[in-house]
């Protein structure tokens, strides 16, 4: 089985999945859950340490806020990790209640362009080379404010930060079709992000939150035309059943995990040359937070897998040939190839453990992480 096209790629975590989260109704806690946001990179690090594959960790901002960046920053690279994407944060302020880079008030859209300013220089003391702008901004009511109007505000605000980019930095452009306003996203989809980006320059990329779209969208086609544009900057990978679930990548849809690795391999965007940055974008509410990472990094390992098994060139002479059961069968073949042994193998070839997942439950590393970290308190989704 060649799986060499698994050779230098790398999957990017969220600080934020290590924290407590939760629906609106409860956010439960566990003992050991990190108070900091070393304590967060700690736990990431471990994650990289079991599995080999996630060597990044996205922060948000102000969540992550420290003294020192630079001590941050050394603690990651201790730690055999470093700073990823830099998210930034519209959707906690009391200013924000009508938008924020969207806001009619010149005032407040400074105020939320600066934040971004603010992002960049956490980017430059860390090594960072992504900002992730989600928008929560939209209207909850027809005629709340003008569609338009806010849309010229938005591309105004954009260029703003992108002209604040250093030459290697980029724009990660997030999009979501509904949440939290209900009427209308001030960036709902796809479209408008790429409008957005293209119009802004070759840094600003889209990134893909697999939980963003309707239900039934074709998320492949999305990720292949986003390719065909060079405009696919990065994936939030998790998986939705309803809406914005931020379950665990792969849990709820495999075979659509699949479809879009697939997509992936078809253009060769696996490859670290693509740019293309694979994060997470996940909570746990119920289970437990470094073992649902390190099946989230299995997951999207093992679709990647089973996408490099499919036969490239006998798909494209049955697609040629109008053999329509036989070019199904092809892809088919690939999903439905047991992969767990062969990846297993390639572990133990590097030094990592077989079962990553077994392997944290009996490091004791949790134990040692609920003694140490009694007292404080402990981080949590939005703050
Ligand atoms: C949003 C969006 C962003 C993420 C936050 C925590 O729904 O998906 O990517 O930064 O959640
Ligand atoms: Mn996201």
């Amino acid at each position: 089985m060649n799986l060499d096209g698994l050779n230098g790629f790398s999957i990017e975590v969220p600080s934020w999945a290590y924290g407590n989260s939760g629906t609106r109704f409860k956010v439960f806690t566990t003992k050991g859950v990190p108070r900091n946001p070393y304590e967060k990179i700690s736990d990431a690090a471990e994650v990289n340490r079991l599995t080999g594959l996630a060597p990044r960790v996205s922060l948000h901002i102000p969540w992550d806020l420290v003294d020192d960046w630079s001590d941050l920053r050394r603690h990651a690279e201790d730690n055999g990790v470093s700073i990823g994407a830099v998210n930034s944060n519209l959707f906690q302020e009391d200013d924000y209640r009508l938008g924020s880079l969207c806001n009619p008030d010149p005032a407040v859209r400074r105020k939320a362009v600066d934040h971004h300013l603010q992002c960049l220089d956490v980017m430059r003391q860390t090594g960072s080379t992504d900002i992730k702008v989600w928008l929560p901004d939209g209207l909850n009511y027809p005629g709340q404010d003008s569609l338009r109007g806010r849309q010229e505000r938005l591309a105004e605000s954009l260029r703003a930060i992108y002209d604040a980019l250093d030459p290697d930095q980029r724009m990660l452009l997030e999009y979501k079709l509904f949440e939290p306003a209900f009427y209308s996203m001030d960036i709902p989809d796809w479209g408008t992000s790429l409008l957005h980006c293209l119009a802004l320059g070759e840094q600003a990329t889209v990134v893909l939150d697999t939980g963003h779209h309707a239900p039934g969208t074709n998320i492949e086609f999305i990720v292949m035309q986003l390719l065909r544009q060079n405009r696919l900057g990065a994936f939030d990978f998790n998986s939705r059943f309803y809406a914005d679930d931020d379950l665990i990548v792969g849990s709820a849809d495999p075979f659509q995990l699949f479809r879009i690795m697939s997509e992936i391999v078809a253009a060769g965007a696996h490859r670290p040359e693509s740019k293309v940055n694979f994060m997470l974008d996940q909570c746990h509410n119920i289970e437990e937070k470094i073992p649902g990472q390190i099946r989230s990094v299995l997951n999207v390992e093992q679709a990647l897998a089973k996408a490099l098994l499919i036969d490239q060139e006998a798909l494209a002479t049955a697609q040629r040939d109008g053999d329509v059961l036989g070019a199904n069968a092809i892809l088919m073949d690939a999903y439905e190839t047991d992969v767990r042994a062969a990846l297993a193998d390639r572990r133990e070839e590097r030094g990592l453990p077989r079962d990553p997942v077994a392997a944290f439950l009996a490091s004791g590393y949790a134990q040692k992480a609920a003694t140490d970290r009694a007292g404080g308190t402990q981080a949590s989704w939005g703050a």
